[in-house]
């Protein structure tokens, strides 16, 4: 089995622990403390059975009180819930895309921002129907720009991008009318039907979740997926490494935290510059060390390379290493516990959007046309602030894995083409991967997704599932925090191989590739759509009918409950390792875990146990396959 070892969840838990010690020091504050102030939760809102959507209540259900003020039953109030947590995380992932469209727009040959891949730009254009003959790309970019800003509040037809799935499933899509029109109409209409008085039928309310969650998979987050891309490079497969191992002691270290890289890759770009590095050197630092937490590091991990120094449980960690010159922020899964635990240390946390602003935090509003500036301020004040370190205060875990990130689509496509040496010769195709499956060298694939959860001991769901599904022959996609995890223990190395199946690591081995293969941040799940819709297309398959299944064993956001939505809506299975609020109502829970079959030819499995969990997709992968007879 050579040497190749993976880092326990056990290891992880040392390194924090001592971490925690330095943190005592200094009275430091920590999630693991205020998780047991928070335990045992309100068991009203745990079963999503509390109502505060209008001044009469707060009304809870229970056996002795079964109906509301205004008389809306449990159903009603735990659907309106759901429906709700969905329109939060659509919001979220939307706006998102919705600043890399203005990124896009702002985007200029003597800018800030460039165009580094026109040819998708030229192909987005194609596809929707843009003349590009003869025009500059930076007018053709505003052009784009523009059409993906009015995604958001056209006011007839769908979303564009819509036509990127198989017809089965766009039909289904309008005989359900669950296709997504404009996307703040989606997420306003979420809001208006769970506001009092309007709907309480559980199966409108799912129905209109799953259109807001299909508003963020095919609408922002697509397009802050690809337009990402068209600025800042489509992935391709690029070395890194992952775990606080990353962070250099001799260094300035900058840690990049939040979603929008268009911060992050400014960042990158200035820490990178020779004048800042000779700055470093004069307050006595070897260099600059940027290192990423939570998606943005997953952003610039796939096209720079830049190293992961942890996933969202960890972000309190790279501040108690003593090491960390300034966290820099921009948008979503940042605890605002950043301030005062920064103030504990030398670090400066740095807030950048106007759209998430915190108290104990230095704010740099950073926008399109100072990006520059604002990036250099920021590097050259972490630079300033290393003089100011504690030493006595300093302890970076020496540990880090090896990982090979960067599976795009196309990288994907790519790396498996003539992966199999039969007749199959069309390149550009899904068809070599298709061959692995149908010929059982693959069973199938897992897309692994998702945040941490305190109600999971951290990372243990996500690398015990992976182990066991790479060991039985089942490739791993994996995005979010659930890809951080696998790069932390190790098995985005390629030599991760060892570990899995004859099948599997004949593969790998051919392909050069790793088992659990990056796919990026959370809005990248859209690229795993593109995937299995590519799949359906080649192989003449409905999506539902392929081996593959969606996972999120640790997941906590609302954005996570938008991403299962569209997931299911696009008839893939999902497995939840955490219920979202909804085991108060017998209907909400049936529809989620069975009605929507009928809808959509998917829906949601809830194990809180790993081992059955693991079991329970491996298990739907192989009924699928009998079901096709392969
Ligand atoms: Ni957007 S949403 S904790 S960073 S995956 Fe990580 Fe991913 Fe969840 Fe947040």
């Amino acid at each position: 089995m050579g040497n190749f070892k993976l880092t326990t969840v056990e290891e992880f838990e040392a390194a924090t622990a001592r971490l925690l010690e330095t943190g005592a020091k200094v009275g430091a504050d920590a999630w693991q403390f205020r998780v047991k102030n928070q335990t045992p939760h309100c068991k009203f809102g745990e079963t999503g059975v509390c109502c505060k959507i209008c001044a009469m209540g707060p009304c809870r259900i229970t056996p002795k009180a079964p109906k509301g003020i205004c008389g809306c039953d449990v159903h009603g109030i735990v659907g309106r819930n759901y429906l709700k947590f969905t329109a939060g995380g659509s919001a979220t992932h939307s706006d998102h895309g919705r600043e890399i469209c203005h990124t896009l727009y702002e985007s200029a040959a003597d800018g800030n921002y460039k165009v580094k891949d026109p040819e998708k730009l030229l192909r987005i254009a194609k596809e929707w129907g843009v003349e590009t003959e003869g025009k500059d790309i930076y007018d053709l970019a505003h052009e784009i720009a523009e059409m993906g800003m009015m995604e958001y509040g056209k006011p007839f037809g769908t979303q564009r991008f819509l036509k990127r799935a198989p017809k089965h499933t766009q039909e289904i899509w309008e005989r359900e009318e669950i296709a997504p029109r404009a996307i703040d109409r989606e997420v306003s209409c979420s809001l208006h039907m769970a506001h009092m008085g309007c709907s309480s039928k559980p199966e409108a309310l799912i129905r209109q979740s799953f259109r807001a969650g299909l508003s963020d998979g095919w609408g922002g987050s697509m397009m802050g997926t690809e337009f990402s891309d068209v600025l800042f490079g489509t992935p391709k497969p690029v070395d890194t490494e992952a775990n606080l191992g990353v962070m250099e002691v001799e260094n300035v270290n900058i840690v990049v935290h939040g979603h929008d890289p268009s911060l992050s890759e400014m960042i990158c770009e200035y820490a990178d510059d020779p004048e800042l590095i000779a700055y470093a050197k004069s307050k006595g630092a070897k260099g600059i060390t940027v290192s990423g937490v939570c998606c943005t590091s997953n952003e610039v991990a796939m096209r720079r390379g830049i190293p992961m120094a942890g996933n969202f449980l960890q972000q309190e960690n790279v501040v108690l290493t003593g090491a960390c010159e300034a966290i820099v922020v921009d948008v979503q899964c940042i605890f605002p516990a950043l301030g005062p635990l920064s103030k504990c240390f030398h670090t400066k946390f740095i807030t950048t959007s106007p759209i998430a602003q915190m108290p104990d935090s230095e704010f740099i509003r950073f926008n399109a046309h100072t990006a520059g500036e604002n990036a250099k301020a920021i590097v050259k004040a972490a630079i300033d602030n290393f003089e100011n370190r504690n030493p006595d205060l300093i302890y970076i875990p020496d540990m880090k894995q090896k990982a090979t990130v960067g599976y795009s689509v196309e990288a994907i496509v790519k790396v498996l083409d003539g992966v199999t040496n039969s007749q199959v010769d069309e390149t550009g195709t899904t068809k070599p991967l298709l061959e692995c499956i149908t010929s059982g060298v693959l069973r199938g694939a897992v897309a692994m997704v998702g945040c941490n959860n305190p109600k999971i001991r951290p990372d243990l769901a996500h690398i015990e599932l992976m182990k066991k599904l790479i060991a039985n022959d089942i490739v791993v996609i994996a995005s979010g925090c659930a890809a951080q995890a696998a790069a932390k223990a190790g098995l985005m190395d390629k030599a991760a191989k060892d570990i899995c199946g004859a099948g599997l690591k004949r593969v790998c081995e051919l392909a050069d590739i790793p088992p659990v293969l990056h796919m990026g941040s959370c809005v990248d799940i859209s690229r795993m759509m593109i995937l299995a819709s590519e799949l359906a297309k080649d192989s003449g398959l409905n999506i539902s009918q392929l081996p593959v299944v969606g996972c999120a064993p640790e997941w906590m956001s609302e954005k996570a409950v938008s991403i299962g939505n569209y997931v299911v809506s696009t008839g893939i299975d999902t497995f939840l390792g955490v219920d979202p609020y909804v085991s108060g109502s017998s209907e909400v829970a049936e529809l989620l875990t069975s009605g929507v079959r009928e809808w959509v030819e998917a829906a949601y499995t809830v194990e809180k146990d790993i081992d059955k969990l693991v079991d329970a997709m491996i298990d739907r992968i192989e009924e699928k396959r009998a079901a096709l007879g392969i």
